[in-house]
């Protein structure tokens, strides 16, 4: 039987990194055999081309290139280790996918839907979570966890206005799909997000049992 594959979405510092080895755990607890993951990157070769899209450069990055870039590392992340694990019945964990490129490079760039569609059949041939857990916080909030911790990425130069239309674009796909979608809200203590979080897997689960 294949494993399933759960993605884990949200702005800047809702506290992706900080609830991705929970859920792991959870599902781990379960019996689970879990593959953790990110996105852009995954593989030495996706986390090369992740470099290229993070790093600041004094050269311009056409929005399209950055979907471009999107894609081409989300190819090499699904065909080398996503779909192999699938494949093997290993469930997969994957911090952000291709509902971010609809958010960041739709919403937040304007790249159009039609774009990120045609390149989404292309790359994924069909292949689409079987879960995605939002979570949700005021673009404030998020930002102001998130600290600029060191040296600020190309996304994270990014003002408060770029994330609001990430967010706004993030909440329409949540409304447009609400099968896949969980959203969590996470603009609450910690111990109260991990619970809701813990509840919606482990009826996830119980329902692909
Ligand atoms: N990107 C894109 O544009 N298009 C795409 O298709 C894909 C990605 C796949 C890298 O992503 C960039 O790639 C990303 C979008 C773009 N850039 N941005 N923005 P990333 O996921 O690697 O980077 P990130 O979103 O910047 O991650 P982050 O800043 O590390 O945020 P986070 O993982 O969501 O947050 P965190 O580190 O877990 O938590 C932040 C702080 O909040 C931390 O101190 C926690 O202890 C604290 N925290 C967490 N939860 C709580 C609660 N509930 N209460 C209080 N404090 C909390």
């Amino acid at each position: 039987m294949t494993g399933r594959f759960i993605t884990l979405e949200g702005i800047e510092g809702v506290g992706k990194s900080t609830n991705l080895e929970f859920a792991a755990g959870v599902l781990r607890d379960a019996g689970l055999d879990v593959l953790v993951t990110r996105e852009p990157g995954g593989t030495p070769l996706a986390e090369a081309i992740r470099e290229t899209l993070l790093r600041p450069s004094d050269e311009a990055m056409p929005p399209t290139a950055e979907l471009l870039l999107m894609f081409a590392a989300r190819s090499v992340h699904l065909e080398n280790r996503i779909r192999p694990a699938l494949e093997s019945g290993r469930w997969v964990l994957c911090d952000r996918f291709t509902d971010a490129t609809f958010a960041y490079q739709g919403g937040g760039r304007g790249e159009t839907r039609e774009a990120i569609r045609w390149l989404q059949g292309l790359v994924q041939a069909g292949l689409q979570p079987d879960l995605t857990l939002l979570l949700d916080v005021p673009v404030e909030v998020g930002l102001a966890r998130a600290g600029r911790r060191g040296a600020a990425d190309r996304f994270e130069q990014e003002q408060a206005e770029f994330f609001e239309r990430v967010r706004a674009a993030y909440l329409d796909l949540a409304a447009a799909e609400p099968g896949r979608f969980a959203v969590v809200d996470a603009d609450r203590p910690l111990p109260s997000v991990q619970d809701e979080l813990r509840r919606v897997l482990i009826k996830f689960i119980e329902a692909n049992d």
